[in-house]
Parts: structure tokens; sequence; C-alpha cells
């Protein structure tokens, strides 16, 4: 009996080691398999994180660009970032010339933030970043146009649905802040809200949109960035969202 008592003090402490060790081993597996950074959240709300794109594995494969040759990920400063080189050129319908959209996410709901840098002029007003949104083909999407200055076509949510774009925005013409006023890196986020249609862009300020509308057309599609004119890059991507299912 006494030999008994002996053996289990000794084994069950041992197994209990076992076990939790292998544990901290699992967890550790997971974690560098999903490469979970502290400081990104797995979900907003309901929406779970779908994809995170920081550019320093020098990759671009996530993504479709137009045009072709005039994306590049290249070294900004101390980060690797998605740059738009060239500007592209006007095709048959007034839109953002180029553009960069996630080929793997169609999406519905969504939040999408990261950051933005212009790299034209900062003389020039109508200097421009966009973030492309509920992209179906490249006559059908939406996009959000940050800039220095706010009027009719700039500083705008647009639609561009089969034709040159439409401004759908709330605020009016001119009334926008317009924040892309240097050659600095600006945070943004866009969020698309099925149940109301309702659309937020957000610049610096992440607590309080600067466009905002109301628009249910396309209601799902890619996520991306571009610009209509000018060059600019693009870092630390992240998307949450819940993904379009085909019925
Ligand atoms: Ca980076
Ligand atoms: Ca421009």
């Amino acid at each position: 009996m006494k030999k008994m008592v002996v053996i289990v003090a000794i084994v069950f402490p041992f197994l209990i080691g076992v076990i939790f060790l292998g544990n901290c081993a699992e967890k550790k597996r997971l974690k560098e398999e999903y490469k979970v950074e502290e400081n990104e959240k797995e979900s907003i709300g309901e929406f779970p994180l779908l994809v995170s794109d920081d550019f320093e594995d020098g990759k671009s494969d996530r993504w479709i660009t137009y045009p072709l040759e005039n994306w590049k990920v290249m070294q900004d400063g101390n980060e690797k970032v998605f740059a738009l080189i060239e500007p592209g050129q006007q095709r048959e319908v007034r839109a953002p010339g180029a553009y960069a959209v996630l080929k793997d996410f169609d999406v519905t709901d969504f939040v999408f933030s990261g950051k933005i840098k212009s790299y034209q002029d900062s003389q020039i007003s109508r200097r421009d970043m966009v973030v492309i949104f509920h992209y179906q083909d490249p006559t059908h999407f939406y996009y959000v146009h940050f800039s220095k200055i706010s009027d009719q076509v700039h500083n705008i949510i647009a639609i561009v649905n089969g034709g040159d774009r439409e401004k759908i925005n709330h605020e009016l013409a001119g009334d926008s802040q317009a924040r892309l006023i240097d050659n600095e890196f600006h945070t943004f986020k866009v969020c698309y809200e099925r149940r109301t249609s309702g659309i937020c862009a957000y610049l610096d300020d992440m607590g309080e949109p600067i466009l905002t509308a109301i628009d249910s057309t396309l209601s799902h599609g890619l996520v991306g960035v571009g610009s209509f004119d000018d060059t600019g890059c693009v870092d630390d991507i992240v998307l949450w969202g819940k993904k379009f299912r085909y019925k």
C-alpha cells in the first residue's frame, strides 16, 4: 500500500506536468502557424479578421493590380510598402486610373483599415489616394477619394456603375474635411454595414468619419487601394468582414 502511495505521489505530478507542457507547446504551434500578432485584433464586433498585410515579406501575390506593372513592394524609410510608382491612365469611364484589390475576399459588411501616403507634390491641391470597395469589375465599384481639397469630385465617396463616377456622400461639395495635405502616412478606415447600407470613411481621426453615405447598389465585392491620377503607397492593411456567398 505504502509503495502504491509513493508511486502515485511521483507519477501524478509528472503526468500533470507533461499535459501542461504539451498544452503550452500546442498554443505556441498554433500561434506560429497563424502568426496572430499581439497588435492585430482577431475580430471587430461580429466580423472576423480576414487578412492583414504589412508587405515585410516582399510579396504582393494576394493582390490584383491595375495596371499590372505600376505596382511594386519597395522600401520606404524603415518599412516595406506597396507602392503605386506610375500614375494610371484614364479609361473609358472617369474613374481611378490605378488600383490594387485583394483577390480572395469578396465581402458584404466590412471594416478595412491601413496607412496611405501620397507621393504627389504637397503643393498640388488635387493630389489623391483612394480606397476601393465592393469592386466587381473595372467599371463597377465604389471608392473613397482622399484629397487635399474638397469639391464635387475630390474628397468624396463615389460609385462607378458602368459610367463616369458619381459623388454619393452626404457632405456637400466643398464641405468634407480634406486631410491628405502632405507626404506623410495617414491612417484610414472604411466601413460598410449591409443592414443599413451605411458607408463611413475616416482619415487620421478614427472616431469621427469625414465622409458618410448610404447606398446599396453594389452590396458586395473586393476591397483595395489606388489613386485617381497620382502616385503613392500603402502599408499595414487589415480587413475584417463577412464574406459574400452566392445563393
Ligand atoms: Ca510594411
Ligand atoms: Ca489627383
